[in-house]
């Protein structure tokens, strides 16, 4: 689709506990857009495909161990090394659906108990989402169990949700996603639509944390 040098697509992130369903309502919402003509990808962080994701890939799986700020500070690399192909996407016009962003890199870190403005500070100058969206579920109910990885554990997952309490600001959309998913669908598309078309209409993009 054809757009202008002024229109621009829409930083929008997804963001949740392990479970909560992220993952099939990101790429949803990008079937969505994209049936409306706009230019969408599905973007997920760890991006476990470059050198420093397949590092993060090794320790989520327990094949490695890492210090607790290192890990941190790889996720971030990992965002960084991403940083300017997303700002090239966004000003050509295509909007990125991210499932997980730097939310998560503070939220999982500081849950381990690392300093929160610590973790906070390796994100400062990335670029800020037009969008959050938080697909609230409480713990208990995060659908089938656990899986292996590391962090998938209630316990831990408990203090995640703590820790995302503490980060969320106004701006972040909350969705009830103990609805059914096709609800939950219904009241992401709407959201983002309305973002998209006020990226599109001149919004300027911003920079953590702002
Ligand atoms: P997925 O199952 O969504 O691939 O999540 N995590 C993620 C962090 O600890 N820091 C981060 O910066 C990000 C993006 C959340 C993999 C796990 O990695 C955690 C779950």
């Amino acid at each position: 689709r054809a757009c202008n040098n002024e229109s621009r697509g829409a930083l929008i992130v997804l963001e949740g506990l392990d479970r909560c369903g992220k993952t099939s309502q990101s790429s949803r919402l990008v079937s969505y857009l994209e049936g409306l003509g706009h230019s969408t990808e599905l973007w997920r962080f760890p991006d476990r495909t470059t050198s420093v994701g397949q590092m993060i890939s090794a320790y989520l799986l327990n094949q490695s161990e890492l210090d607790d700020r290192t890990i941190h500070l790889l996720f971030s690399a990992n965002r960084w090394e991403k940083r300017s192909m997303m700002e090239t996407k966004l000003k050509a016009g295509t909007t990125l659906i991210v499932d997980r962003y730097s939310y998560s890199g503070v939220a999982f870190s500081s849950a381990k108990g690392v300093d929160l403005e610590w973790c906070k500070a390796p994100e400062i100058g990335l670029l800020a989402p037009d969008l959050v969206l938080y697909l609230d579920m409480p713990p208990e109910l995060l659908k089938g169990g656990y899986g292996d990885e590391r962090y998938e554990r209630l316990e831990f997952q408990k203090k995640v949700a703590q820790c995302y309490k503490i980060l969320r600001d106004p701006s972040w959309k909350m969705v009830d996603a103990c609805q059914p998913i096709e609800d939950v669908q219904k009241q992401l598309q709407k959201i983002v639509l309305d973002n998209v078309l006020a990226c599109r209409n001149g919004k300027p993009l911003s920079l953590l944390w702002s």
